[in-house]
C-alpha cells in the first residue's frame, strides 16, 4: 500500500494514521471495501433468515451474525484497523494495514460456534469450557502475533502459541465431541458441521502464514478476501445448516443438553 508508507516510528505500536485517514484508505480501495461489505450484507440477511426460521432457536447461533456485523463495521469504518511496521523473513519490513478487529471479534464469534457445536453434541461443561477457553486463547495470542513488531522471531512464536491452543480445539472437535454426539443421537448432523468447521478453521492459520501479516505472499486485499470468504462458510453456512436441522428435529433437541439447545417457537 504505497499511500500508507510512512517512516516507522522508533517505539510506537502503530504508525500514526487518524481513523479518518484509515477510513479514506479503505473506502478508496473498492475490492478491500467489498470484502467487508459482503459480510455486513450477508450477516444482515442471515439475521433476517434465522429470525424467520424460528425466533428462539439457538441463541449462540443467532449471536454469530450479530458479532459479524459489529466486526465488519469496525473494519470498514477504520476503527479496528491500524498500520504497523511488519518484519518479514529476509530482514526487510513494511508498513501494513492490520485488521486487528478481526481477532478481537473472533474471540466472541468462535466461542459461540463452539458452544453451538458442544450443545449439539450434548457434551459436558468441562469439555465445553475447555474448548471455549482454548479457543479464546487462540484468538488473543493470534492478535499478539499480528501486533508484534519488535521481533520477527517473537511474532512467529506467538503464532506457534496460537496454533498450540488451536490443536486443543481441533482435538476436542475431532475426538471428544463425536463420541458425545454418538451418545446424544446427533452424530450425523454433528459430523457434517464438524467437517465443515474443521476444514474451514484450518485454513485461517494458513491464510495468516501466507497473508500480509505473515510471509506476504498475498497482499492486504487478497488476505482480507480470504478471511471474508472463509467467514461466509464458517458462520452463515454453518449457522444455516444447524438451524435448519434444529427446526426439523425438535424431538431430539428436547432430550439433549437438558433442552438448552433452545426451541423453535410454537408459532412455526
Ligand atoms: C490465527 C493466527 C495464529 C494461528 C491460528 C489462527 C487461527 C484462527 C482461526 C480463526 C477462526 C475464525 C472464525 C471466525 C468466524 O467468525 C489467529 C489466524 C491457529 C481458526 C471461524
Amino acid at each position: 500500500m504505497a499511500a500508507l508508507t510512512a517512516a516507522p516510528p522508533a517505539v510506537a505500536l502503530t504508525t500514526d494514521f487518524t481513523q479518518s485517514e484509515l477510513f479514506a484508505q479503505i473506502a478508496g480501495n473498492t475490492s478491500l471495501s467489498a470484502s467487508f461489505w459482503v459480510n455486513i450484507a450477508l450477516a444482515g440477511l442471515a439475521i433476517l433468515l434465522f429470525v424467520y426460521m424460528g425466533r428462539n432457536v439457538f441463541v449462540a447461533t443467532m449471536m454469530v451474525p450479530l458479532v459479524s456485523i459489529s466486526s465488519y463495521t469496525g473494519l470498514v469504518s477504520g476503527l479496528t484497523v491500524g498500520v504497523i511496521n511488519v518484519p518479514y523473513p529476509g530482514g526487510g519490513s513494511e508498513d501494513v494495514l492490520i485488521m486487528w478487529g478481526r481477532y478481537l471479534t473472533w474471540a466472541l464469534s468462535t466461542p459461540m460456534i463452539l458452544i453451538a457445536l458442544g450443545l449439539l453434541a450434548g457434551t459436558n461443561l468441562t469439555k465445553l469450557f475447555t474448548a471455549v477457553v482454548m479457543d479464546i486463547g487462540m484468538c488473543i495470542t493470534g492478535l499478539a502475533a499480528a501486533l508484534t513488531t519488535s521481533s520477527l522471531l517473537l511474532r512467529w512464536f506467538w503464532y506457534l502459541i496460537s496454533c498450540a491452543f488451536f490443536v486443543a480445539v481441533i482435538y476436542i472437535l475431532l475426538v471428544e465431541w463425536p463420541k458425545d454426539a454418538q451418545a446424544a443421537g446427533t452424530a450425523e448432523i454433528f459430523s457434517t458441521l464438524k467437517t465443515l468447521t474443521v476444514t474451514l478453521w484450518l485454513a485461517y492459520p494458513v491464510v495468516w502464514a501466507v497473508g500480509s501479516e505473515g510471509l506476504a505472499v498475498l497482499g492486504t486485499t487478497q488476505t482480507s478476501w480470504a478471511y471474508s470468504l472463509l467467514d461466509v462458510g464458517a458462520k452463515y453456512i454453518f449457522a444455516f445448516l444447524l438451524l435448519r436441522w434444529v427446526a426439523a428435529n425438535q424431538n431430539v433437541i428436547g432430550s439433549i443438553a437438558g433442552g438448552s439447545l433452545g426451541s423453535v417457537s410454537s408459532a412455526d
